[in-house]
């Protein structure tokens, strides 16, 4: 079966409880919930991992080959705008990476414009919410049964 990971960076486990006017009121176990239910629907599995700490961001993207998963769902969060280890991280893998942002970064603060990571990502998705995570997940099921076939 096809195995994908789902990373959510800093401050994501908040989700739901602070600032529902920016970030709604769906928590990241709701988000993970149905990012699992569409999976198993489409024959994939899904691990997920949140983490506030950028190395461990860094070892776990390293990881990604080793553990074969086919994709990465990456919402880096901050670390979107300045991290360049993440970067450099996602740049040394194989494995294709989607990156996700709740929020559409491109209509906020002029310090969340810019992405770091965007120009070594396959693409990136952003201002739909929890939807941003799905659309990822569609664009992997596509991309995963394209290879099958
Ligand atoms: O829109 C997104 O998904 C972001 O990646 C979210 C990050 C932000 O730094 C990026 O610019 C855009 C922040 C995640 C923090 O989430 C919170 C949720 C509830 C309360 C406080 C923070």
């Amino acid at each position: 079966m096809n195995k994908i990971l789902v990373l959510h960076g800093p401050n994501l486990n908040l989700l739901g409880t602070r600032e529902p006017e920016i970030y709604g009121r769906t928590t990241l176990y709701d988000i993970n919930a149905m990012i699992a239910a569409r999976a198993k629907e489409a024959g994939i599995a899904v691990d997920f991992l949140q983490s506030n700490h950028e190395g461990v961001l860094v070892d776990t993207l390293q990881e990604v080959p080793k553990k074969g998963y086919a994709f990465v769902i990456l919402n880096a969060a901050a670390f979107t705008h300045y991290s360049v280890a993440i970067r450099d991280a996602i740049a040394a893998i194989p494995t294709p990476v989607i990156e996700v942002h709740l929020s559409n970064i491109h209509q906020r603060e002029e310090f969340r414009h810019h992405s770091v990571i965007s120009p070594v990502v396959m693409g990136q998705i952003a201002g739909f919410g929890e939807d941003s995570y799905m659309a990822a997940l569609e664009v992997v099921i596509r991309r995963l049964s394209e290879a099958r076939s």
